[in-house]
């Protein structure tokens, strides 16, 4: 917080500063909510953020992205008819024109409008929500089906390739930095049981046999703003992530937040499981928009990748309490390894609940 009077300044922003608010949500990055007076009394917001450079390695990389591509939505939701001060993030560049900033120390920060009259969930509060959820996470893949995924840096390398991710997995558990191994072999075993899991996806895309698109690859629910008197998704946000990726990704990581019965710490697992009606909205809403777009074997593989996106959550949820908590954020002792036992009771869910699952996606394609 004592940083935030020398950054705000750097910033283009319009009006008289007032106050700022932490956001506590993300695991990664620092948020904060900034409150500008504006001429006859009006109050102005903005976000404002610091980019966490160990996730992060090359942040100008991640800002070029973000650019890229919201310039390129803005294009298509003029197109459109609809707004692009509302339907995509709009970053505020600094004094000098940068679209972030660079302090002294090193540190980068960007700032965004604040978009007025919707909210961010951390579970699905109204049904509905989730099937415009899944209708505007399918928009947004097909407003960039057009966008050169080519030209974009993958500034997380092998983000979502969870064969890797299972390695990681692995060598922290050989290496098991915090001597906490010992309590979590359930936990352990759990993974090791769905080994053969981890590679189909990633095959599939060396083989050619799905395509590589433009994806966001951290979907979940609290990554799209519901406006608050239509209830439809207007605003995918957090676009840190966007890279060359597969539509699976992100169809999976929906589903892996926003179908679970309760949020993803929930420390009491008999409250957690996969909710059918839920999984039923978001995938109408998805197919709505994507089903012009999917190939039939991304299609085939829809409902196994929302248990292999859980899966892979799980494992680095897991992989990160092994080795200290250094890379989510925590709030309390544990509170990865509660993350990541959320994620496999899910998946044990999802596992008895394949067929069905199945039969959800076929159904709604029908629509
Ligand atoms: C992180 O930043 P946030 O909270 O939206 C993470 C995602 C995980 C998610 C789990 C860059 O997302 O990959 O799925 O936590 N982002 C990064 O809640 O690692
Ligand atoms: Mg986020």
């Amino acid at each position: 917080m004592e940083r935030l009077p020398h950054v705000i300044h750097q910033f283009a922003f319009e009006g008289v500063y007032l106050d700022a608010e932490v956001c506590t949500f993300g695991h990664i990055n620092d948020t904060f909510v900034l409150r500008f007076q504006q001429p006859g009394n009006q109050i102005r917001k903005y976000v404002l953020q610091y980019i966490n450079k160990h996730v992060f390695e090359d942040p100008a990389k991640v800002m070029a992205n973000i650019q890229a591509v919201t310039s390129h939505l803005r294009s298509r939701i003029e197109e459109m008819g609809g707004d692009p001060y509302r339907e995509t993030i709009n970053l505020i560049p600094t004094l000098n024109g940068a679209p972030y900033y660079l302090s002294p120390e090193g540190d980068y920060w960007r700032a965004y409008y604040y978009i007025e009259g919707a909210t961010t969930y951390q579970t699905v509060e109204n049904p509905k929500h989730f099937y415009y959820a899944g209708r505007a996470f399918g928009q947004f893949q097909k407003l960039l089906s057009d966008f050169p995924a080519d030209s974009l840096h993958e500034t997380i390398e092998k983000f979502h390739d969870t064969r890797k991710r299972y390695h990681d997995f692995l060598e922290a558990v050989a290496a098991d930095r915090c001597d906490r191994a010992k309590d979590v072999q359930e936990e352990i075993e759990f993974v090791k049981a769905r080994k053969a899991d981890t590679g189909v996806i990633v095959d599939l895309i060396a083989a050619g046999e799905i395509p590589l698109r433009v994806t966001h690859n951290d979907t979940k629910l609290d990554n799209i703003m519901i406006d608050d008197v239509t209830g439809k998704g207007i605003c995918v946000i957090d676009l840190d992530t966007v890279m060359p990726g597969s539509a699976l990704y992100d169809f999976g990581d929906s589903i892996r937040f926003g179908a679970s019965s309760a949020p993803e710490d929930e420390p009491d697992l008999s409250k957690v499981w996969m909710d059918m009606d839920l999984f039923g909205e978001f995938t109408k809403g998805y197919l709505s928009a994507a089903k012009e777009f999917l190939t039939d074997t991304e299609i085939r593989y829809l409902a196994f990748s929302a248990k292999l996106i859980t899966l892979e959550c799980g494992m680095r949820f897991l992989t990160d309490h092994l080795n200290g908590d250094v890379y989510f954020r925590i709030h309390r002792p544990n509170h990865n390894l509660d993350r990541a036992s959320t994620q496999f009771k899910l998946v044990s869910d999802m596992e008895k609940k394949m067929d069905q699952m199945e039969a959800v996606v076929q159904a709604a394609l029908e629509e």
